[in-house]
């Protein structure tokens, strides 16, 4: 009887593993030589680079993060890497004419960037009107050099006052946030159709409540849990907020106002296929990660669990109607093991028989394929909202550009609807934890003279943009 039992098991194991090596979509197709002028692309595709506020503008000094970069941890190190702060950054704010023309040399039509919620409303409910003027002249110098802007209403930070009050823990920062919202809307609105609601809203959920790398620096699943939960709530009153204001069509297509939000997706794939708990936890991962957030668009329920550690459920009736597109952040790919060291009983690390960037993450463009055919279910317009690499060596950059491109061509190819590629970052930036080291931008930046440079390993970006022929029909 028994032994029935375990061989049932054991069966029931080789099947299930057999199973998931049948069903893994690894993707391959021939790493042939890419030549750039063979891609096409559908008319109006939008070409750009992205940025957030934190990252780019300088004086961001009355957010969560002004308070993080100052503060120490409980063994007394600095949160950030050697202390450092954003300060200046890249002093975007003052040189925004001159970043918008570096785009324009690249031949890029559209421009990702972030409004600062913490300088737009200093106080609860109060808006700044000389900042939203600021954000007015960034828009109608866009408009001006024929760059279309992308705008990303939530990217990370909060102001200060709300972080006192818990920021996104406490179910007041929904009406704060659509309070924020709103008044963007209503100053912004003539000028800008493309709205993001949240910037990949698990990693800032799990980098502030579980890894504690980021503000408020909690470990708590649960916290991150119902953070998620809030976050979404904001996310669908937000999206019907700016349908109702923003009426006026900025780029002339007819749409007036497009929303979306943007996900991060890692890919998590067993670091040993032919080990069924591997595979188990990739598929925790993945589920905690990707779909929990994915699922909640089409469930219209939230749901986050681990087993014995958190059990969140929470209805978001209407939640189904309010992506108007999506934005896919795409970076790398983790492998996962079972290890019963590390918190959770799970460990990620890299592929390291794969190129590596200064951020450690392997460089796997079959990634962007998977993670756009993922999506893809959706059936909506998806862009790629950021794509980009950290890294000194310019042909390493030159090599992730181009085969990032030809892994979304080849997603297109196979029918998924992309309209839109962002590389990240314009230029190089504050890198959040990480500080000024890890350099991402397509130019470079002397924080000394704030010269911007444009990379040897940029150059690819523009001469694709340049050659790429656009198809009249599809
Ligand atoms: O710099 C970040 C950005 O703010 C959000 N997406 C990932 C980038 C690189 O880590």
């Amino acid at each position: 009887m028994i032994i029935n039992l375990v061989i049932l098991v054991v069966l029931a194991i080789i099947l299930l593993t057999i199973w998931f090596n049948y069903r893994h979509n690894d993707v391959k197709w021939k790493e042939h030589e890419i030549d750039v002028s063979g891609l096409r692309f559908p008319k109006g595709f939008l070409w750009g680079a992205a940025t957030s506020a934190h990252q780019v503008e300088g004086g961001c000094d009355r957010n969560d993060w002004a308070i993080w970069e100052r503060s120490y941890d409980l063994n007394a190190y600095p949160r950030i890497k050697n202390g450092q702060q954003s300060g200046k950054a890249a002093d975007h704010w003052n040189r925004f004419r001159g970043d918008i023309d570096l785009l324009k040399q690249i031949g890029a039509n559209s421009y990702r960037f972030s409004v600062e919620w913490s300088k737009v409303c200093p106080q609860p409910n109060k808006l700044n009107t000389s900042v939203i003027d600021h954000y007015i002249d960034v828009c109608q110098y866009l408009h001006h050099s024929g760059v279309n802007p992308f705008v990303t209403l939530h990217h990370f930070t909060i102001p200060d006052w709300l972080y006192e009050r818990g920021g996104f823990e406490n179910p007041d920062a929904i009406h704060y946030y659509t309070d924020f919202v709103g008044k963007v809307a209503e100053t912004l609105g003539p000028y800008v159709d493309y709205w993001a609601t949240f910037n990949e809203p698990v990693v800032y959920a799990m980098m502030g409540w579980v890894f504690g790398k980021f503000p408020p620096g909690k470990k708590d699943l649960c916290l991150a849990a119902r953070v998620l939960a809030n976050i979404l709530q904001a996310h669908y009153q937000a999206y019907h907020i700016l349908h109702e204001i923003d009426r006026s069509d900025a780029d002339d297509d007819g749409i007036p106002c497009k929303v979306g939000i943007v996900k991060n997706i890692p890919l998590f794939d067993p670091a040993r296929k032919w080990w069924l708990p591997d595979w188990i936890v990739a598929k925790t991962l993945h589920r905690l990660f990707n779909q929990s957030v994915l699922d909640a668009f089409i469930a219209e329920r939230f749901k986050f669990n681990l087993w014995n550690v958190v059990n969140f459920s929470q209805d978001i009736p209407g939640l189904s109607n309010t992506l108007d597109w999506i934005g896919l952040n795409y970076y790398t790919q983790y492998l996962c093991r079972l290890d019963w060291k590390s918190d959770y009983k799970m460990r990620t690390y890299p592929n390291l028989k794969l190129p590596q960037t200064d951020m450690n993450w392997a460089i796997y463009p079959a990634g962007l394929y998977r993670s756009l055919q993922m999506i893809g279910s959706f059936g909506i317009p998806i862009y790629i909202t950021e794509n980009g690499i950290a890294t000194e060596d310019s042909g390493l950059r030159k090599d992730f550009i181009l085969k990032h491109i030809n892994a979304m061509h080849e997603a297109m190819l196979d029918r998924v609807d992309v309209r839109g590629y962002f590389y990240w970052s314009l230029m190089d930036n504050f890198e959040w934890a990480e500080g000024f080291d890890k350099r991402f931008g397509l130019y470079h930046v002397d924080y000394k003279t704030q010269k911007r440079t444009l990379k040897d390993g940029s150059e690819i970006y523009r001469e694709l943009i340049q050659s790429v022929q656009y198809k009249q029909h599809d």
